[in-house]
């Protein structure tokens, strides 16, 4: 008996030596077509209704697919983000997808998630890396092209208006791929209308308590202030609530253009007191299985897939038909 247990102990080490020679990224269990896709996924946060209906639509999209879905919420700290991608990596996930809260400090995690053959999805937003090939793709807006429709808006807005007209912005999480890219394609949009002047910008966070916030400086401190644009609905409601306790007119008094479109925000539209929602769909679900399978199967996907999106004002007739957004 004791030279059978001898005679085990002997093969499991033997076993787990063979496992550690392997090279790296070759231990990992290959996919079949029996076999249930595991997809970890890491979100940022509960930060606004976009977020919490971007959570929504990535677990019942991995319902609908049969995809195993191990999903994190990291609370809005990039460590528990790299937390969690290092939990998928241990338990040898077939994919890892993430929104990473900011864009830089994921070269470390993201290189022992490629050592270890998984594939990485950026959703939702980007990432800033030294060795580009750690990220296999994205899937989420295009920002930059968010801000320009909202400078194409106001250009519009102000036709006939003698100016100047100034602008306090109240933008997202800083460093964030959102914040940097809506405040880009907007400023390059209305630099070219000498009248426009961003005469404060202040981050929110993208929470709806911090719009509130920023806002009560900048009517304390921005004097006259024609236009506020916010980079997400969130802060924008949060805005309107102390500018209505100021005794000013929201979408009247002020021209407001907001970013995301939550049913909060198109009510609001509806009424008249927000003139803009430039549309940032939450609804990546469906595509980010879809790409998954792919990438599982062991096949290529596009390194960047775009979400189809709109804008909505109050120059549209049908403004009052818009459906309900679901977030
Ligand atoms: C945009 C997303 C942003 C939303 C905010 O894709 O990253 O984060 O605009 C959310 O509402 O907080």
């Amino acid at each position: 008996m004791k030279r059978l247990a001898v005679l085990f102990t002997i093969l499991a080490v033997l076993a787990a030596a063979l496992l550690l020679l392997l090279p790296k990224g070759t231990q990992k269990r290959q996919p079949d077509a029996e076999h249930q896709i595991i997809l970890g996924f890491s979100q940022l946060g509960s930060e606004s209704g976009w977020r919490i209906g971007n959570t929504r639509s990535v677990i019942a999209a991995a319902e609908r697919a049969g995809v195993q879905l191990m999903f994190k919420n990291a609370e809005q700290k990039q460590e528990n983000q790299i937390d969690a991608i290092r939990s998928f990596i241990a338990y040898q996930v077939d994919v890892i997808a993430f929104a990473p809260i900011v864009e830089d400090g994921w070269d470390n995690v993201l290189r022992e998630a490629k050592d270890a053959g998984i594939p990485v999805i950026c959703s939702d937003r980007s990432v800033t890396l030294e060795d580009e090939s750690l990220i296999t793709g994205f899937v989420g807006s295009d920002f930059y092209q968010e801000g320009v429709r909202a400078g194409e808006y106001l250009i519009k807005k102000i036709a006939g208006v003698t100016g100047p007209v100034r602008i306090a912005e109240i933008s997202g999480t800083l460093d964030s791929t959102p914040m940097r890219d809506r405040a880009q394609g907007f400023r390059d949009t209305i630099e070219k209308d000498a009248r426009c002047q961003v005469v404060y910008s202040e981050s929110g966070d993208f929470l709806r308590s911090k719009g509130k916030e920023v806002m009560v400086d900048v009517l304390a401190t921005a004097g006259e202030v024609d236009v506020l644009y916010s980079h997400n609905d969130s802060m924008t409601l949060g805005a309107i609530e102390t500018i209505e306790q100021h005794g000013i007119v929201p979408g009247k008094d002020i021209i407001i253009i907001s970013v995301d479109g939550e049913q909060g925000a198109i009510d609001l539209l509806k009424q008249g007191k927000i003139n803009c929602v430039v549309e940032c769909t939450p609804m990546l679900g469906d595509v980010i299985m879809t790409l998954a399978r792919r990438l599982a199967q062991g096949e290529t996907i596009d390194r960047v897939t775009y979400s189809q999106e709109t804008v909505f004002t109050d120059f549209d007739e049908d403004m009052l038909s818009i459906p309900p957004r679901g977030y």
